[in-house]
């Protein structure tokens, strides 16, 4: 048996609304130190955005090789693999891995080709080894496409220079599939009969559940979801990565997204964080755990889900609300969405003067208005410049100046080009 981890879209030096999630993320590694060495784990894996930028803070990187120096010193056969995801740089995760392949550790962060254009395969395929040091399964190791990375047709659509001949024939989705047969048929080349494949990957699948405020969109998002089809039925496990919720992907037990370990949004506050438990026998299904990852920092919206109150509710709320006394990093991180009648100039105010005995940090007011009638339709709900997607701005431009919606293949495109900023340095 061989018993791997499966995490990812750790996003490392993530804020929310300017506040710094350091301790959560490094309560959060302490957690999954102490799994691993419990539940006596022999890989993990980690697909994608394990940064939160292409240019993480110092920090942000400590707490990482710290993490990956403390699983080798606990963990001596441990075998770990790194992708990168959408947020981060191919470039900075892979700079490291010569030092790191020396710590156990395998890092994708982008493909590598030669000078007549191949793609270094051998560096995706990694060993995965039980505590007694045999090879039980190989991990195909895909980072996060980007258009660069696809075969020419492919990146002549993205780029907009050719458009699909027809939907369900997209060089885009080809391109992807092309890319992740090869993996695959090379990962056949190297696994005998009672070794298992796996296959890691950031991307999003077809019907995937998303979580608006927390994920990028990406080259292979909405516009271009990849089929299932895309993994063959040898596979015996597909550890993904980018979508945040926790899911499998239609009604395969074993191809999922771990979803991300911490909450990177407001509309998490009530969802339950897990990494996946993946037990591993040679011409069996997998089996699989959901593993609850403990909140060492509770997210509070008042009031619950995606409502609106009544100041005076929302008061009143704030006042029956038991907390601890935690020192200030710890404490709750508070979000209230508050519906207004009129401007409301003494709001803040008066909210501070309700919460200034509680041990909370207030990070967002979120106001709404609603007209006469008060129906639900008629809320405006006000939006802060900071939560501005790019493509948010975009339509908006758009709209201003041709008085109508930007078309779909539009907004595919700003996509792309913002993906292709974020992807350099
Ligand atoms: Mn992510």
């Amino acid at each position: 048996m061989l018993r791997i981890f499966h995490t990812a879209d750790w996003h490392l030096g993530h804020h929310l609304h300017g506040v710094s999630r350091q301790l959560e993320h490094q309560q959060f590694l302490d957690w999954l130190l102490d799994e691993l060495h419990n539940k006596q784990a022999d890989a993990l894996i980690v697909a994608g955005d394990i940064f939160d930028s292409a240019n993480p803070s110092s920090a942000a990187q400590s707490q990482l090789y710290e993490f990956l120096v403390k699983a080798r010193t606990r963990l001596p056969n441990l075998d770990v693999v790194l992708i990168g995801g959408n947020h981060d740089s191919a470039s900075r995760l892979d700079a490291p891995s010569p030092i790191l392949n020396a710590l156990g550790v395998t890092v994708v962060g982008g493909l590598s080709r030669d000078a007549q254009g191949n793609i270094d395969w051998d560096r995706l395929l990694v060993p995965l080894t039980n505590a007694a040091g045999e090879i039980k399964a190989w991990c195909g190791a895909m980072p996060f496409l980007r258009n660069a990375d696809l075969p020419a047709t492919a990146r002549d659509v993205a780029s907009g220079t050719e458009r699909p001949d027809e939907q369900d024939n997209d060089p885009l989705i080809s391109g992807m599939k092309a890319l992740y047969a090869e993996l695959f048929a090379q990962l056949q080349q190297k696994a005998s009969n009672a070794e298992s494949l796996i296959l890691t990957g950031h991307c999003y699948m077809v019907n995937g559940a998303v979580s608006e405020l927390s994920e990028r969109k990406i080259l292979g998002g909405n516009q271009h979801a990849l089929p299932v089809e895309l993994f063959p039925d040898d596979i015996a496990y597909v550890a993904l990565g980018h979508l945040h919720l926790a899911q499998r992907v239609g009604a395969n037990e074993h191809i999922r997204y771990s979803g991300s370990p911490i909450p990177l949004s407001f509309d998490e506050s009530d969802y339950s964080h897990q990494v996946v438990q993946v037990d591993v026998r040679a011409g069996q299904p997998v089996e699989t755990v959901a593993v609850k990852i403990p909140r060492s920092v509770q997210l509070l919206r008042i009031p619950n889900g995606k409502d609106f109150a009544v100041l005076s509710d929302v008061i009143g709320h704030l006042e029956n609300l038991i907390l601890d006394d935690l020192p200030i990093e710890q404490r709750p991180l508070l979000e209230l969405r508050i519906r207004l009648e009129k401007p409301e100039p003494g709001l803040r105010q008066q909210i501070e003067e309700a919460i200034v005995k509680l041990p909370v940090r207030l990070l967002k007011i979120s106001t709404a208005y609603s007209g006469s009638e008060k129906s639900l339709a008629d809320l405006k709900i006000e939006e802060r410049l900071e939560e501005l997607q790019p493509l948010d701005v975009f339509q908006r431009c758009y709209q201003n100046k041709y008085d109508k919606e930007a078309p779909e293949a539009m907004n595919a495109l700003f996509n792309e080009l913002v993906e292709s900023l974020q992807g350099t340095e």
